[in-house]
Parts: C-alpha cells; sequence; structure tokens
C-alpha cells in the first residue's frame, strides 16, 4: 500500500505530498470470480485499483479441483445434508497466494467466525500485509483448512449461500480506508486515516430546505458551530 515518503514545500503555502505506489494486493479464492466484477468493477473501488492502491487477483478454486472432474467437494463424514469443500484444492490455492504473497494474510469467511467490525477494517487498512481471502461454499469446508487460516470472521446472526459476499463487504469496508481512495483529503487527513470514522454516523441533509413539508432541523441552518456539534454528538450512532 500506499507509504508517506516525502514532503517538500516549494511555494509557501502548498505542501507536495509524493507516495510510494506499492498497491495493497487483495487475493480473492473463489468458485465464482464473476461475483466480484460489478462490486470491484464501480465507484470507489475501480478507482482505488485504477489509481494502483489495491491490486484485486482471483484465484479460481476450480483449478486446483481432483481428477478429471475438477471435483472440489464431497460428502460430511458422520453423515448430513449437502456437500463441504474438500481440503487438497483450497489448501493448494491458498499455498498458490502466499506464492505470490508470502506475508499476506489468510482470511475465512464463515457463519462460525468473530463478528467482523469497524475496528478489524481499520487494522487490515491500516497493516502494510496483503489479504487473501478464500470463499466458501456449498455446506462448508473440511474444517482442517483452518490451519491455513491466520482469521475467521461473520458479518452477522444470518446464513448466506457463500463466502463472496462477505468477502466484498470487507474488501469494500478496508479499501475505502485507504489513503488516496476517498477525494479531496487534505494531507493531514491522510496521515490520520485510522482516526475514529463515526463523523457520519449521524443523519445529514441537504437542500431543498423544506421537502414537501418536511424540514431540515433548525440548528444546522443555524451557522453556530458548537450548537451543531453538539446535536451530532447527541444523534451519533456508534459504530462497534
Ligand atoms: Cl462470513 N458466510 C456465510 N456463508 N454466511 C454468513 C457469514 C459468512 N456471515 C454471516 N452469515
Amino acid at each position: 500500500m500506499g507509504a508517506l515518503c516525502d514532503k517538500t514545500t516549494s511555494t509557501p503555502g502548498v505542501v507536495l505530498v509524493f507516495w510510494y505506489n506499492t498497491a495493497m494486493k487483495l487475493q480473492i479464492i473463489t468458485l465464482f470470480p464473476e461475483m466480484f466484477k460489478g462490486v470491484l468493477g464501480n465507484s470507489m473501488l475501480w478507482k482505488a485499483q485504477d489509481r494502483e492502491i489495491v491490486s484485486y487477483e482471483f484465484i479460481n478454486l476450480r483449478d486446483f479441483g481432483l481428477g478429471p472432474r475438477k471435483q472440489v467437494d464431497d460428502t460430511p463424514y458422520g453423515g448430513g445434508d449437502g456437500m463441504l469443500l474438500k481440503p487438497e484444492p483450497v489448501v493448494a490455492a491458498i499455498e498458490q497466494a502466499k506464492q505470490n504473497d508470502p506475508d499476506a494474510r489468510v482470511l475465512l469467511p464463515t457463519p462460525r467466525g468473530k463478528t467482523y467490525k469497524q475496528s478489524d477494517a481499520k487494522r487490515l487498512a491500516a497493516g502494510q500485509q496483503g489479504l487473501i481471502i478464500v470463499c466458501p461454499r456449498y455446506e462448508g469446508y473440511d474444517e482442517r483448512i483452518t490451519e491455513w487460516v491466520d482469521e475467521s470472521f461473520s458479518i452477522g446472526n444470518y446464513v448466506l449461500t457463500g463466502g463472496e459476499l462477505p468477502a466484498m463487504i470487507v474488501i469494500d469496508s478496508v479499501v475505502r480506508l485507504l489513503p488516496g481512495v476517498l477525494g479531496g483529503e487534505t494531507s493531514t487527513e491522510i496521515e490520520s486515516f485510522q482516526a475514529d470514522d463515526q463523523t457520519i454516523e449521524f443523519p445529514q441533509y441537504t437542500r431543498p430546505e423544506d421537502f414537501r413539508g418536511h424540514k431540515v432541523p433548525r440548528v444546522l441552518l443555524s451557522g453556530h458551530h458548537a450548537e451543531i456539534q453538539a446535536w451530532r454528538a447527541k444523534k451519533q450512532k456508534p459504530l462497534n
């Protein structure tokens, strides 16, 4: 990821900021890379890659399937419904990703993981580490793959069909925190990008002042900075 390396004041009042362009590498192991195209190919997640702040790389789990049918799943020992991801293809895919980026952190989205929080997004964005996200499918995975995983996470108390949507949520929450992704930062804001990010967690309004009889709270029109701050503090919803 980008690292601040130099600041030069050439003209009084003008600060130039130079960056090393070493993109944070995000490798995604999935049977369904197409699912990501719309999300990573638009808006800020696309711009982040275009600006070489991140790189997205897909590893298709099917390429590591066993036998002529490229099998990646099998029935659970002990019985039960559905199929599980076999360990061999998953671990082979992780090993390939590790070859590309030996220091990368391996993440596993699973409803059995610890709930993912904003503090996790900040921690992952702040590190220099690339991420390898393994997206399970079917009814789960052979538990032995967790020996190759650094961190499991859940995104809430409901069950999804696979790890792709949770992976995209983590990517979105991390990439938006990387320096240079959101527009209009001052260098101070860039340097303090890890600071508490709760500032938009209060209600906001824009024009018109009166929309179909629903008015903007008067305090926001008052111009009294302290009163506005107090109102926002009162209305703020904590993230964690
Ligand atoms: Cl990370 N995966 C799946 N399959 N379901 C979930 C989840 C993850 N988090 C909440 N539900």
